[in-house]
């Protein structure tokens, strides 16, 4: 592990991911000389605090990145436009939890458990993949090491936290006035901005993030990209076949998901060789004893670093094809757990500088 310490500054620091991303990195092994907390000019002069110690929040600005070596981003999509290449040409390096940059072929989308070694081709911004893709990659990838894997569908079970603290807080609001037998208001659910918004408590809603003219949303869209991207090094890979429908359950924290795949392996693999592969996977926790009862559940997944997988089981009339249910807490490994997790990877790997050129990449965006 590398003696160095850092100058870290955490962009999007009041959000939902951005509390946790100061959290994750107060148990990190990233030696941190001095933290900048930014956020919008809404919160500039708020406080928060790290290892004991105040820190005010400052209004983002070109300016704040200067004399910073790594940035941890969680501000949204054009919050990361336009501020990511600015710390870059400062020489900083930004991991992103935004959607802005993970399809950019010099942007590396990373989950370490899958692909390391996609890290020593940054340019200066590396991508943290959607919270329902890195779940289901963390447990796909062992099976794919060890069977193959050529076709997924997914169907996944989102809480309310995914789309932000104000998500949050509009789920608890509306099951308060439910109980109570007040009107719902929602203002946020689906997708802050749409024309539309409906009550997500005691309801389910077959849409996250906005649609695609083909029908399917941007987050599905997300899914199947950022999986072959991640997995197979190419977003539109024809290695494997990706689908599934997301769904956001009034949960607040921790998304759960269905994931039947089949594998490249026609040696008769079964329930017990597949549990086996889950069991000593970097990451994962297997959870799967029916007789038990046991299975991964949000409410025991919050908080937690890991990957939980239960459910594991053949199909019953398709060869080499499997089920399990993949449960993880979205703030954590879904966003600022594997963030701090790259930002670690690239200390101990000495990749924490931008590259000759690497500014020029982003400059034009
Ligand atoms: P959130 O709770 O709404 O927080 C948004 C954060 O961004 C707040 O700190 C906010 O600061 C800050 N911000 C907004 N506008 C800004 C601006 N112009 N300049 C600087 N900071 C600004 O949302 P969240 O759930 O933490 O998510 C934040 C972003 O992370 C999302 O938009 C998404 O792109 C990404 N995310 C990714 C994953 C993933 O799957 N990897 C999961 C969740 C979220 P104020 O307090 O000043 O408003
Ligand atoms: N629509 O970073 O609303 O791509 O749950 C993360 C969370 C997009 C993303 C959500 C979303 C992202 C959500």
């Amino acid at each position: 592990m590398s003696e160095n310490q850092y100058n870290v500054a955490i962009l999007g620091a009041t959000g939902a991911v951005g509390t946790r991303l100061i959290e994750q990195l107060e148990s990190s092994t990233i030696s941190v000389k001095n933290l900048k907390l930014l956020a919008s000019k809404r919160s500039a002069g708020k406080q928060l605090t790290f290892h004991g110690q105040k820190h005010i929040v400052e209004e983002a600005t070109p300016e704040s990145f200067e004399n910073i070596d790594i940035v941890l981003a969680s501000g949204g999509g054009a919050v990361s436009q336009k501020f990511a290449p600015e710390a870059v040409k400062r020489g900083a390096v930004v991991v992103d939890n935004s959607s802005f940059w993970r399809m950019n072929d010099n942007v590396p989308l990373v989950v370490p458990e899958v692909n390391e070694a996609d890290l020593k081709n940054h340019n200066g911004i590396i991508a943290n993949p959607n919270c329902s893709t890195t779940q289901m990659v963390v447990a796909l990838e062992p099976i794919r090491r060890a069977f193959g894997l050529k076709r997924v569908i997914v169907s996944t079970y989102q809480a309310a936290s995914g789309a932000g603290q104000s998500a949050w807080n509009e789920l608890v609001d509306q099951t308060t006035a439910y109980n109570n037998h007040h009107e719902m208001m929602p203002n946020i659910l689906p997708v802050k901005g749409e024309k539309k918004h409906y009550p997500l408590a005691y309801n389910l809603l077959p849409q996250i993030d906005v649609f695609e003219p083909d029908g399917y949303t941007h987050e599905e869209w997300k899914m199947i990209h950022e999986t072959k991207k991640i997995m197979f090094g190419d977003k539109n890979s024809k290695a494997i076949k990706v689908t599934g429908t997301a769904v956001r359950v009034p949960v607040l924290v921790g998304h759960g998901e269905a994931v039947y795949f089949e594998t490249n392996d026609h040696s008769g693999a079964k329930t017990a060789d597949i549990q086996a592969v889950l069991d000593s996977a970097e990451g994962v926790i297997l959870q799967d004893n029916p007789k038990e009862q046991l299975y991964p559940q949000p409410l025991t997944a919050e908080g937690k670093r890991e990957t939980f997988v239960g459910r594991v089981r053949e199909d019953l009339e398709t060869d080499d094809a499997f089920h399990m249910w993949v449960v993880s807490d979205n703030l954590l490994k879904g966003a600022a757990w594997n963030t701090v997790q790259i930002a670690e990877r690239l200390v101990a790997l000495d990749l924490v500088r931008v590259p000759e050129g690497g500014a020029d990449k982003f400059s034009t965006m």
